[in-house]
């Protein structure tokens, strides 16, 4: 009997102890889960302060300031006796019969061709006129370097020689000629050998760059080396929609560095030679902005792209080191920079890929131009503030609007305008202001659809008219230079 109850005992308490020992388990399973809720509820809490507070800051750095136009007198506008007023073209978007790598590329394509274009190479004495009645005092232009060098060491005087014609011309009517030494467009063989996407090809550009400079830097003193390279760059090697049509994001960035390579080089050897030029480059600083200024997306994505568009670019500049590289000859490279000034990109998780997905978002208030993109005059001063710091006087080496109508290019030219009056007044160096474009022109892959031109053209008979915003701009000219 005895015997039995210890056993029993002996058996109950065994069950105790085990029913204790599961509690005890189970009081520890359910600490250890929910120690892990808790860190996850804090690391999450933790994130999402986290970005918040990333957002706040970006909102507060990065402010997209909008206007009230009608509440601003645009009439209200003044520059500096010795401010230079101008307009900008390229050689292949106006003088004609050209072949080069963008021929080629519309002919792959299939895209219009630029054919005649505004047969400038034949009518350029009649466009001048236009320049001299618009009151202009400088004129930015392109030299065609597959006119001078259509086959690899093989030169052509002649062409060069209607270039020096061209800036004696200008000088006899006290425009100032304002050269670009590259603005897309290269000769087919240069193309064939890889072009800017390899780093061996950047002697032959240099050789064709001291070439012209040895022909006309005897009379010309300003000097744009490349034309909006990280456009060059991404619309041919990432977008496609330029030649030579790739889409790379490895390429795109190795020819991003090659034209800042390809920039320095040219301009270190200019100086060289004529200490005394100026030389530059025109950068197109597009802004971009998120989409839902709330977003943790759309934040991303539009400080990456300015990175990669804007940001990388002037650090190479300031530093000699861009995008992991250094190319330390790039430092200080500029006497002044050239601005071109478009507008503002909305980014959120939908990027495009290619220019067909392109669809331009804008803020409901903004008014959309013919290109599809906003006018967004605002970011105008923004772009200016972004150059400032390299110290350097700013040329604004393209402004305008693609407007067949002629319907907005007034306000568009007034604003523009009006904020470069403010931008001077509070003491940016802005010494001049180029209008894109004098005349329509061949809008590269939108062909002849989009219209710049302060003169409409009509490409059936080359005969050029002068718009409204042409006049204004003019008596605009006249009572600046009369004040
Ligand atoms: O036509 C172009 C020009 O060649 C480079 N900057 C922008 C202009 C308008 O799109």
């Amino acid at each position: 009997m005895i015997a039995y109850k210890s056993a029993f005992f002996a058996a109950n308490n065994r069950e105790l102890i085990r029913k204790a020992k599961k509690r005890t388990s189970n009081t520890e399973d359910s600490l250890v889960n929910n120690m892990w809720a808790y860190l996850l509820i804090s690391a999450v809490s933790g994130l999402i302060a986290f970005k918040l507070a990333l957002i706040l800051y970006r909102r507060r750095k990065y402010p997209e300031p909008h206007f009230d136009w009608e509440s601003i007198d645009l009439d209200e506008i003044s520059f500096p006796e010795n401010f230079l007023w101008g307009t900008a073209t390229a050689a292949h978007q106006i003088e004609g019969n050209l072949t080069n790598n963008w021929t080629v590329h519309e002919e792959n394509k299939n895209l219009e061709k630029s054919g005649e274009a505004c047969n400038h190479w034949n009518l350029w004495k009649d466009d001048f006129q236009m320049l001299t009645d618009l009151g202009l005092t400088s004129y930015r232009f392109s030299i065609e370097w597959s006119r001078l060098e259509p086959e690899e060491g093989s030169w052509n005087n002649e062409a060069m020689d209607i270039y020096s014609q061209m800036i004696d011309d200008l000088i006899s009517r006290r425009i100032r000629p304002t050269v670009t030494l590259h603005h897309f467009s290269h000769p087919v063989w240069w193309e064939e050998k890889g072009g800017f996407a390899d780093e061996n090809n950047l002697d032959h550009f240099l050789s064709y760059c001291e070439r012209v400079f040895d022909a006309l830097s005897d009379r010309v003193d300003v000097w744009c080396t490349i034309n909006e390279p990280t456009v060059f760059s991404t619309m041919g090697y990432t977008l496609g929609q330029f030649p030579p049509g790739k889409r790379s994001i490895r390429l795109t960035l190795k020819v991003m560095r090659n034209l800042m390579r390809g920039h320095a080089m040219v301009y270190r050897s200019l100086k060289s030679k004529r200490p005394e030029v100026r030389i530059g480059i025109a950068k197109n600083v597009t802004l971009f902005d998120p989409l839902n200024r709330w977003s943790p997306i759309d934040w991303p994505v539009s400080r990456l792209l300015d990175w990669l568009w804007n940001g990388a670019w002037r650090k190479g500049i300031i530093t000699g080191k861009m995008l992991f590289s250094k190319i330390p000859q790039a430092k200080d490279s500029l006497d002044f920079v050239g601005l071109n000034y478009y507008t503002h990109f909305l980014t959120g998780l939908f990027m495009p890929t290619s220019t067909d997905e392109l669809e331009f978002a804008k803020r409901p208030h903004e008014i959309a131009t013919e290109f599809g993109y906003p006018m967004y005059a605002e970011g105008f001063r923004r772009a200016i503030e972004f150059v400032a710091p390299l110290n350097v006087p700013i040329e604004i080496t393209e402004n305008g609007v693609a407007d067949a109508q002629d319907s907005l290019r007034p306000e568009h030219l007034k604003r523009h305008l009006w904020i470069i009056s403010e931008a001077i007044k509070e003491g940016y160096n802005i010494t001049s202001y180029h209008h894109w474009s004098l005349m329509d022109n061949f809008e590269w892959a939108e062909g002849y659809s989009m219209r710049f031109g302060l003169h409409e053209v009509d490409f059936n008979t080359q005969k050029r008219t002068l718009r409204p915003s042409g006049e204004l701009y003019r008596s605009i000219i006249h009572n600046s230079k009369s004040k």
